[in-house]
């Protein structure tokens, strides 16, 4: 696979410091060595820099740097429309709002090769507020609901060129919702797997459920990946911690499933922030974690195929 990592240190969509130190942290944890130590070709293709920011402001006073997210918004869509013209793009945040560039930018390349986009949104909130809902005001909890088109981000935020059908987005790992999401959820369709689910069924149901549709319709596969996804007790170095997390196997299981359908097209990895880290502990997790989305397996790749 050859490999393009990217990175979008954007860390004014949460209210604290530390997320725009999450690419570096990533790299230093050895994400390129991992990936090629398993065959893989990677360009680290560096940080995007956004345009200055435009100045916008919104009725909802809560509503945080919006100007700014603007901007990284527009920039993180022409980039990741660019890479995901070929190869495979590994986006590192950042915090979550990120990924409203990823996806706009991802689904715009889907919509030129003629395919459908899927999203597996990994993590313990499903970040579909929009820019009236939000109570925070922090605009890492609008991005899913703005790449698929959710009432009132026109004339904030960018156009997205070809929005997301939430029917193609499964959110994997919630247990974090507010009241305002939790309608949106059920009025948009979006196949919600909270963490009770993953508690009856098991992760690896919900998954396979989920990657058969995109496999019926050839889609193509984007994973948004947050820290939060996991308990706090295994990934502690992330700013919206949620107790009842995935463990750590949960989380390696779901990656080995996604390599092994051979779906997946891109990924987001967001939210790490290497203030709160124990000696880079949960950095070297999402490094362990990419490995295994990218074919390490516990007996090694010749067993694997006996
Ligand atoms: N729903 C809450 C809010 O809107 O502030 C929490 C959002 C957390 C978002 C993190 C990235 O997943
Ligand atoms: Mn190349
Ligand atoms: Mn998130
Ligand atoms: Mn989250």
């Amino acid at each position: 696979m050859h490999c393009k990592i990217i990175g979008a240190p954007v860390e004014v969509g949460t209210d604290r410091i530390g997320c725009a130190l999450g690419p570096q942290a990533l790299r230093a944890a050895g994400l390129r060595e991992a990936l090629e130590a398993l065959g893989h070709v990677v360009e680290d293709l560096g940080d995007i820099v956004p345009d200055a920011p435009v100045p916008v402001s919104h009725p909802n006073a809560a509503v945080r740097h919006l100007p700014a997210i603007a901007a990284w918004t527009a920039a993180i869509a022409e980039a990741s429309f660019r890479a995901g013209d070929s190869g495979f793009p590994i986006f590192l945040g950042g915090d979550h709002s990120i990924s409203a560039g990823t996806l706009a930018g991802l689904s715009r390349r889907a919509a030129e090769r003629g395919r459908p986009l899927f999203v597996l949104w990994i993590d313990a909130h499903p970040d579909f507020h929009t820019l009236d809902t939000t109570t925070s005001g922090n605009l890492h909890g609008v991005p899913l609901a703005y790449a698929c088109g959710r009432p009132g981000f026109a004339g904030y935020l960018p156009p997205v060129e070809a929005l997301i059908d939430p029917k193609r987005v499964c959110t994997l790992g919630i247990r974090s919702v507010d009241p305002a999401e939790q309608a949106a959820l059920a009025d948009a369709g979006v196949m919600t797997c909270d963490m009770s689910a993953i508690d009856r069924h098991g992760i690896a149901v919900l998954i396979e459920r989920f990657l058969e549709r995109a496999r019926r319709e050839n889609g193509l596969l984007h994973v948004s990946l947050d820290v939060d996804f996991l308990d706090p007790a295994v990934a502690p170095a992330v700013g919206t911690t949620v107790p009842g997390g995935a463990t750590f196997r949960e989380a390696h299981l779901a990656m080995e499933l996604l390599h092994e359908s051979n779906l997946v097209t891109s990924l987001d990895i967001v939210e790490l922030n290497p203030l709160l880290d124990d000696q880079g502990r949960t950095a070297a997790l999402m490094v362990d974690l990419a490995g295994s989305l990218f074919g390490r397996r516990i007996l090694g790749r010749a067993a694997q195929a006996a």
